[in-house]
């Protein structure tokens, strides 16, 4: 690791306070040219460890930039994992306050809930179906604390990956009955088709991208419980949002969901 502890707890304070009060800031290796992968895991370890101190609950985890839309919109090329807390859930058809967030933009996602723990290294495909428990449709909103989205991987991870809020709902399905593959996916922001895609878009098929979050895990020595939700990365680009707008997500065979920015 690069950074100390001071270090890595004082910017873990920084970009949490920038979540906490939508504030943007400038990405965190301009100054802190020399952070490492661990040190930016380290920083978003640090931003759960202080939510959980004022008694947060981790509700799932989610993997980002895993399609190659979303790495061509952000000008990246590897996936990147974070974390979800209950405060992050919007109730089916709930609304998010737009003045909370920054810059907020939605994506399509393919949802998993596992019934049995993923533990790396090894994970693939396979392991993954047979740990799920269903699959179902969820709108992931992203809001990066960086100003106008600029940023590098190390300095979005530290971000948490630029989680802000998400709705899950639709209709679960076992993953036995359904190619991931093929699920086609159409999201709606006021009543518009405004990103249209097919589950392949990642990573050739979601599951390889809840493989890919087990392993990275596995490095680090931890696992996905069992009863995990996993956000598997949007399927599309993110489509920004301002208040006012409704957005409805249609996922082939697992029914819709929505949310709408007040
Ligand atoms: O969930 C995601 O794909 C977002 C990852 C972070 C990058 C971004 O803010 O677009
Ligand atoms: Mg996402």
């Amino acid at each position: 690791m690069a950074l100390d502890k001071v270090t890595i707890a004082a910017l873990a304070e920084h970009l949490e306070t920038c979540e906490l009060q939508a504030r943007d800031t400038l990405k965190i290796t301009d100054e802190h040219p020399g952070m490492d992968w661990d040190d930016a895991y380290a920083i978003q370890d640090e931003i759960l460890r202080r939510k959980l101190a004022r008694g947060a609950r981790v509700i799932g985890l989610k993997a980002g930039l895993t399609s190659h839309a979303k790495m061509k919109q952000m000008g990246v090329d590897t996936p990147v994992f974070g974390f979800l807390v209950d405060s992050f859930c919007v109730s089916e058809g709930g609304e998010v306050k737009h003045g909370e967030l920054i810059h907020p933009k939605v994506e399509p996602e393919i949802c998993f809930v596992l019934k049995h723990a993923l533990k790396g290294p090894g994970c693939h495909i396979g392991s993954v179906l047979a740990a799920t428990d269903f699959v179902l449709p969820g709108i992931e909103v992203i809001d990066s604390r960086y100003r106008d989205f600029k940023f590098d991987l190390k300095s979005v991870v530290a971000d948490n990956t630029s989680a802000a809020r998400f709705v899950v709902g639709g209709r679960a399905q076992r993953v036995d009955r359904l190619d991931l593959r093929t699920l086609g996916v159409v999201m709606e922001k006021n009543g518009e088709a405004v990103a249209i895609g097919a589950g392949a878009a990642v990573l050739g098929h979601p599951a390889a991208a809840v493989a890919m979050l087990a392993n990275h895990l596995g490095k680090r020595g931890r696992e996905i419980p069992a009863g995990t939700m996993i956000m598997s990365g949007g399927v599309t680009e993110a489509v920004a949002v301002e208040a006012g707008d409704h957005v409805s997500l249609r996922v082939q065979g697992l029914g819709s969901v929505s949310l709408r920015f007040a």
